[in-house]
């Protein structure tokens, strides 16, 4: 198949998602074209079967702002038709599904073929639960969702959330997100990276994520102190965002900042979960929780919130501990239970690494493939 793939390109979840997906159908002969403001972080090199086209927005001093949505539709429809392509995969409804919907009107009024793209449209979260729930948007996301040829999200829990708050008119399919598992495996030998990172045999929690408010970056430092009160750790804090230099002045002002890490965005994040104990997670809500799975990869038990999509594949005192979003103090309980008791913790760490298993790349992209087969079918 040739299939587009339109994504954000920035640090997170979807974005890795989709690149993900990409390179693993270009490993499977598929050619994929990735359609982006920029290259996604997690793209690399030249890669046999992929192709990257930028869209640039036109800036004029007349507009406020460029009109990003428009350039994305055009360049969708210019490689559309010069690349033939079978499938536009749009990873979030705004702006890439609306943006591959106009694409097709493009290409439909210049050649009038009936035969043109699909277009499978992946639902991640905050697009649903964060800006399709704002009034302003809402009408753009439900549209987007209806005109698309077939729609997944990342769990049943954003399934279900998507009709509450959108009674879409097409079928919505789950496919969940998944971990290249001969990439996420823990390595050993880390002692020079040990050395950089200033540790010396103490216990390591992890965080990963945009450090937006719904992850809940207070509640990982509360967690975090408590857990230092009884056992010698150090906190890596992965990634960036909003609410990091509000964090950083937490961890002064708490007399903790010698045993937290502020690492920032870091593409390969491997290295970092292999030193890991136990990794928190207790955000308001994920879809999925992409980075819980690829820790778990790792053998790196999670303690998450029993909120969104994490119940899906995480099970409570198997993999970790699923704790109500806001009890700090029974996060804290369960790091300590984990990090204490080091016969439960290899029990743990082994079911991680079995769990991670069933969500691996070549699992799910077949889901995938299947699901652009079914699309393809009922062009
Ligand atoms: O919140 C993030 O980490 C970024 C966000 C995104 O849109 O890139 O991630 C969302 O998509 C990921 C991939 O499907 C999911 O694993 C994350 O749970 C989801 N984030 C939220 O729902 C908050």
């Amino acid at each position: 198949m040739k299939i587009g793939i339109s994504c954000h390109h920035t640090y997170g979840g979807s974005g890795a998602v989709a690149t993900e997906l990409g390179k693993a159908l270009a490993a499977r002969g598929h050619v994929v074209h990735f359609i982006n403001r920029s290259a996604p972080f997690r793209l690399g090199s030249f890669t046999e079967n992929i192709y990257y086209h930028e869209v640039e927005a036109m800036h004029y001093p007349l507009f406020e702002c460029p009109f990003y949505s428009l350039a994305l539709a055009s360049k969708i429809a210019e490689v559309a038709m010069f690349e033939k392509l079978d499938i536009v995969h749009a990873h979030y409804a705004i702006p890439h599904a609306m943006s591959a919907m106009l694409a097709r009107q493009m290409v439909e009024d210049r050649c009038r073929e009936s035969s043109c793209f699909r277009i499978a449209t992946t639902l991640h979260g905050t697009d649903i639960t964060v800006v399709g729930a704002d009034a302003s948007m809402q009408g753009a996301v439900r549209l987007a969702i209806n005109k698309s040829d077939g729609v997944t999200t990342v769990s049943e829990y954003l399934k279900r959330e998507t009709e509450r708050l959108f009674e879409p008119r097409v079928p919505i399919e789950v496919i969940a997100n998944f971990v290249d598992t001969r990439e996420f495996q823990r390595q050993s030998g880390l002692e020079r990276l040990e050395r950089q990172l200033g540790l010396r045999g103490e216990k390591i929690c992890i965080h990963l994520s945009n450090f937006r408010p719904v992850k809940r970056i207070g509640d990982v430092l509360s967690t975090f102190s408590r857990v230092l009160e009884r056992v010698p750790a150090t906190l890596l804090m992965v990634g960036d965002g909003p609410e990091r230099s509000e964090a950083e002045v937490w961890v002064r002002e708490h007399g903790i900042a010698g045993h937290v890490r502020f690492l920032g965005k870091i593409d390969d994040i491997v290295p970092l979960l292999s030193l890991a104990d136990v990794m928190l997670m207790p955000s308001n809500a994920e879809s999925f929780g992409l980075a819980a799975l690829e820790a778990m990869a790792c053998g790196v038990p999670v303690v998450v919130t029993d909120a969104g999509g994490f119940p899906e594949f995480v099970e409570h005192g198997r993999h970790g501990y699923l704790v109500a979003p806001g009890e700090v103090e029974e996060m804290a309980r369960c790091c300590l239970e984990l990090l204490l008791d080091d016969e439960q913790h290899r029990r743990m760490a082994e079911a991680c690494i079995r769990q991670a298993e069933r969500y691996r790349t070549s699992v799910l992209v077949e889901q995938y493939e299947d699901f652009y087969e079914r699309l393809l079918a009922g062009r």
